[in-house]
């Protein structure tokens, strides 16, 4: 047995697990979860990087005798480093209003057309590169020699290296998907120093040692190699899909639903960018094809708010709601930042002449409905735009875990959903480490490893696909 610690940092919390590998075994185990809370300082929305580091200490200390660790989180934002290598503030947090407005002013240097045939990604308000842009003259950004995506800032501080893992820069909107380097042309001309970048890493390569004072802390005794894994939370969860062949698609689900497939070229059409598909980088050269959809989010948004009332009983009252009475776009960047989630899904019903939902649970079906016609939208789109076949509809992450949104998913999509493992991303982060070390083979050895020693989940589609079709006219034409 062989042990890898998997720091896997979500937007609401960070856990460090401990994934143990044997010849047909995986076991996974949670050594420490930690919150992730955001903070509104006086400039605007900031991660609380200190505190989150701290959690990756403490969750080290707890997993206690390791061979690697590797890390993985969300995607897009970074640190700024100083010529001294030490951090310049706090990051931003990719919810932060300073992109607002910003890709018009992108746009009028490179056209949005030429932004996608180069870089294949979507259009978000958060990419690195707008968020680059839009701190164009900030003093912090002057100051800065380096910039580090965040599971490389926080492997820096473990190891004292410095790198850039691909499946995460390529979320920065500065890589071409087809040749997994940077995209110099697009950087030049909108004044971007691709030098601020260290040299990029691919999932397995070396990250170096934890440092001296990092084993001191934690009590791990050394050398304890990092291992760079796909760093982008949602590039380790496709890894940790448990698919037999080529024919599925994967809906991550966590605070987002990324919903799409793994294709081995990105699809760079016209087509593809008006549906707003994004073609970020995946294992071994793949291409995740995908679309964000708002999420859990718009529940965990709403909870906050409800102070967190019981999400078993608030689930079953859900499930008795009448179906598709009112639905959003869950794809909606209005839905993007905090606060007031309730009332603004409750003025999306209005504005759209849709009953009002008003208890916690019409909402909460309202969500779950929402969410999954988005879903059943992005397979369906993907599934054409890149014209491949599929047979069953993944659904990893936290997401797997709710019974009504996996059922509703594949009543939606009219195909099997197959739900499970709720703790992907973890277990993509372990099972790269693990083939860095020789202990599994590719990707469909892993794949079929995972189907094997993960309890899955299967949904039947049940359901009226008549109203889901009725839902969906519903929604295009809002
Ligand atoms: C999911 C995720 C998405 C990315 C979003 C912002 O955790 O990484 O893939 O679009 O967060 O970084």
């Amino acid at each position: 047995m062989t042990s890898y610690a998997a720091v896997d940092l979500g937007a609401s919390s960070g856990r460090v697990m401990v994934g143990r590998v044997g010849p047909d075994s995986l076991e996974l185990t949670e050594a420490h979860r930690f919150p992730n809370r955001p903070v509104r300082t006086p400039e605007g929305l900031r991660w609380d990087i200190l505190s989150l580091y701290a959690g990756v200490l403490d969750g080290l200390r707890a997993a206690g005798p390791v061979d690697s660790v590797g890390i993985d989180s969300w995607a897009v934002d970074y640190g700024l480093l100083d010529a001294d290598g030490a951090l310049l503030g706090n990051p931003v947090h990719y919810r932060d209003t300073r992109t607002q407005g910003v890709a018009e002013k992108v746009w009028a240097t490179v056209p949005a057309a030429e932004l996608y045939a180069a870089t294949g990604l979507q259009y978000a308000p958060f990419n690195t590169l707008y968020q680059l842009v839009a701190a164009r003259s900030s003093a912090q950004l002057a100051y800065a020699k380096r910039l580090l995506l965040i599971p490389d800032l926080l492997t820096y501080w473990l190891t004292g290296e410095a790198g850039t893992e691909l499946t995460n820069a390529s979320t920065t909107q500065l890589i071409d998907p087809r040749t997994g380097d940077w995209s110099y042309d697009v950087a030049a001309r909108l004044g971007i120093d691709l030098d601020l970048f260290a040299p990029l890493r691919r999932p397995g390569d070396p990250a170096g040692l934890l440092r001296p004072g990092v084993l001191e802390e934690t009590g791990l005794t050394g050398p304890v190699p990092v291992t760079t894994v796909g760093s982008h939370d949602t590039a380790s969860a496709v890894a940790a899909v448990p698919a037999v062949g080529e024919r599925f698609a994967y809906i991550c689900t966590g605070t987002w639903s990324l919903a799409g497939l793994e294709l081995e070229a990105p699809v760079l059409t016209a087509a593809s960018r008006a549906a707003n598909f994004t073609n970020e980088l995946g294992l071994d050269g793949t291409v995740r094809y995908l679309r964000n959809i708002m999420g859990l989010w718009l529940l965990q948004e709403c909870l906050r708010e409800w102070g967190e009332p019981d999400l078993g009983a608030l689930l079953s009252a859900a499930a008795e709601v009448p179906a598709l009475r009112s639905v959003v776009d869950a794809g909606d960047a209005e839905f993007l930042a905090p606060g007031r989630m309730p009332a603004r899904i409750a003025d999306a019903c209005r504005a759209s002449r849709q009953p009002v939902p008003r208890s916690h649970a019409e909402i909460t079906r309202c969500i779950l409905d929402s969410l999954a016609l988005a879903h059943r939208r992005a397979v369906f789109q993907a599934r054409e735009l890149a014209d491949h076949p599929v047979d069953a509809v993944h659904i990893v992450g936290g997401g797997a875990r709710n019974a009504l949104l996996c059922r509703l998913t594949a009543d939606a999509c009219g195909l099997p959903v197959v739900a499970g493992p709720p703790e992907a991303a973890a277990l993509g982060n372990v099972l790269v480490q693990a083939r860095a070390h020789g202990q599994v083979g590719d990707r469909t050895e892993m794949r079929a490893l995972l189907a094997r020693t993960q309890p899955l989940t299967r949904y039947e589609p049940q359901g009226d696909t008549a109203a889901w079709q009725a839902a969906e006219a519903r929604l295009s034409g809002l």
